[in-house]
């Protein structure tokens, strides 16, 4: 079926559709009036679109799109490896035109001549071979011969040498696993591939992308897992309940979860399950570490978004690797917009209830992404400009331009007697306590919760008032400002806290108060996340070495929130919340010491006083990362 997918695509290019009305035979009363399938015919079609199974050195073939408008010639390729389909994602809709049938962040590119191809990585949709969900590198977890660098360098070499119309130069572009397959493509690189453009890149599964943040388990891992890797009936985990906060807490530990819905025999979830610690199956597929032990070659432009719900630590984490190796400034770029996750590829007007300066995604698209790839892909190529950092400033709405990253310098901001925020350091030490009771954890938002759709994307800018009230969420906040405050990087916690218990999570948002009188009235008193993230107690040692806390004794905690380019203007406030729990998207701490999370029992869930220090020796701050504007 495969390989008549390439003889079906040529003879498309090279037969009329069918005979002519004169060639055929009358039509009989009683022929079976059942057709197999229908192509959408496109006579007035402004592109060409090619299927081809391109193989690999292990005579694996992999499916392939090639898409190009009518009369191109001499063009840039760009090149997309997806999981995600890439027949469904070529061919949208009924249009003829090819900017209609493509992705619309595709549009200003097959406007310009470039030749779009996309590709079903090994294993999924189409293309042969086996599925390994972020296939390792070659090495001590990979003992093939073959892995997304070496797929990456088999497709172009055959791009190059086949699509006659190319001018032999090829970029690499996507986001999230697309932007995992793009650096991949950059380990041994073909020499053709002349630049690649990483979007939300997913870089390490455990320290902050996809699946745990400092050791903290997000089980909506194993819905994107069903609906990826099952061929049929695939999740989401049929749950039933409407509301992931009632069905999770009903099943228990997340090992147990996978059990009642009978999903723990699924080699992905199990991957998962089994390994809940930073250890080498983690350490050895941690991208960032991987590119940093290889020679730089190729052009980047990593791209971040700030209210990424899935990969907010991988660009940055490439980026803080690669730029010392990139002596004259030429490789590494770095862009920060105000989108969630995968957004530079969507409309980029609004996020929730944000409005931005139009459309900023395609701002970034148009004038400074595709200017990248021009002056390293075109045949006469515009002179190189790409800024070596752009971000996109939130509260102030301007695109801002700096030499490095990150670009303010830290300044804490301490935690106060009486709920308040100090950029003076509290000469006199106190502290606050709170009950964190694992049968009631802390909701992401308001109940009813289901982590996919529109509520899933903009989480991350949820209105925090609703948490502001719970006895088991601190409340801090600073005065009212008299001048903007412009932080460039990402912000530091340093939380001087101990637990009653024998583990605890802390979790640490960063958030921007609004006026009560604003011009936009939905706005009024809004609490705006500027950043979220949690740090699983146990992993204060180390995050290869879990061990029990000492209850009772202060631990200095230390993580960083993502990495954010905004400004607190005058008339808000900022505030910081401290809670020990973020339900569902994080599974629950029992707070007594299991050995493994994952296999917590119902009994081990315990109730646990948790305390936080301020002033004095153990002064708790978020360190911001002032830019002097
Ligand atoms: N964040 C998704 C993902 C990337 C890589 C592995 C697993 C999941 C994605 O959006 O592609």
């Amino acid at each position: 079926m495969r390989g008549s997918v390439l003889l079906a695509a040529l003879a498309a290019l090279l037969l009329p559709i069918s005979p002519s009305p004169a060639q055929q035979a009358p039509i009989d009363a009683m022929a079976n009036d059942k057709v197999g399938t229908y192509d959408w015919v496109r006579p007035q079609a402004d592109f060409v679109r090619r299927e081809v199974m391109i193989p690999m050195r292990d005579g694996v073939q992999l499916y392939t799109v090639i898409v190009v408008r009518k009369g191109v010639h001499d063009a840039p390729i760009l090149l997309s490896r997806t999981p995600y389909d890439s027949a469904n994602t070529t061919l949208r809709n009924r249009s003829q035109k090819i900017e209609e049938i493509l992705p619309v962040a595709d549009a200003e590119f097959v406007r310009d001549g470039y030749i779009r191809v996309y590709q079903d990585v090994r294993g999924i949709h189409r293309s042969e071979g086996d599925y390994v969900l972020a296939r390792p590198l070659r090495g001590p977890l990979n003992k093939t011969r073959v892995d997304h660098s070496t797929d990456a360098w088999d497709t172009i070499d055959w791009l190059v040498k086949n699509v006659k119309i190319t001018n032999g130069k090829v970029g690499i572009i996507g986001s999230s696993y697309l932007g995992f397959t793009a650096l991949m493509a950059t380990i041994d690189p073909h020499p053709a591939l002349k630049a690649a453009v990483p979007q939300s890149p997913m870089v390490d599964g455990w320290m902050g992308d996809d699946w745990f943040h400092n050791g903290a388990f997000r089980p909506f891992a194993f819905d994107y897992i069903l609906r990826q890797v099952v061929a049929r009936g695939a999740g989401p985990v049929p749950d039933g309940e409407g509301d992931q906060y009632a069905s999770y807490l009903a099943a228990g530990s997340a090992a147990q979860f996978a059990r009642v819905w009978g999903i723990d025999r699924v080699p992905g979830v199990r991957k998962l399950v089994e390994h809940p610690v930073y250890d080498a199956y983690w350490q050895n597929q941690a991208l960032d570490k991987l590119l940093a032990a290889r020679p730089l070659t190729v052009p980047l432009l990593l791209v971040a978004s700030q209210w990424d719900q899935e990969d907010s630590y991988g660009a940055f984490a490439v980026y803080r690797a690669l730029k010392p190796k990139d002596a004259d400034g030429a490789l590494v770029h770095l862009a920060l917009g105000p989108w969630r996750h995968s957004g530079v590829n969507f409309d980029g007007s609004a996020l929730g209830p944000l409005k931005f300066e139009g459309d900023t995604a395609r701002q970034f698209r148009t004038r400074w992404m595709k200017p990248f790839l021009d002056c390293h892909l075109k045949t006469d190529p515009p002179p190189c400009e790409t800024p070596p950092v752009l971000t996109y400033a939130t509260g102030v709405d301007r695109w801002t331009v700096a030499d490095r990253w990150p670009a303010g310098e830290e300044t804490p901001l301490y935690l106060a007697a009486g709920a308040a925020l100090s950029f003076a350091r509290p000469g006199q030490a106190g502290a606050d306590d709170y009950v964190s009771d694992p049968a009631k954890p802390v909701a992401m938002l308001p109940r009813p919760i289901r982590l996919d759709g529109d509520s899933w994307r903009t989480w991350l800018v949820q209105d925090q008032r609703f948490a502001e009230g719970r006895p088991d969420v601190l409340t801090y906040a600073g005065p009212v400002l008299d001048r903007p405050l412009h932080i460039k990087g990402a912000p530091r916690v340093e939380l001087h806290a101990a637990t009653t218990g024998r583990d605890s999570d802390w979790v640490v948002k960063l958030i921007d108060v609004y006026p009560r009188e604003t011009a936009d009235s939905g706005l009024a008193g809004y609490e705006l996340p500027i950043g979220i993230e949690i740090f699983r107690g146990r992993y204060v040692g180390g995050f290869d070495s879990p061990a029990p806390l000492e209850p009772g004794r202060t631990y200095a905690y230390r993580w960083s929130l993502p990495n954010v380019d905004h400004v607190f203007l005058p008339g808000h406030r900022i505030m910081v919340q401290v809670q020990s729990s973020l339900f569902p998207l994080y599974d629950r701490n029992p707070q007594s010491w299991v050995p493994s999370i994952m296999d917590a029992r119902p009994e081990d869930y315990v109730k646990a006083t948790q305390t936080i220090r301020y002033g004095g020796s153990e002064a708790s701050a978020v360190w911001l990362p002032v830019a002097k504007d």
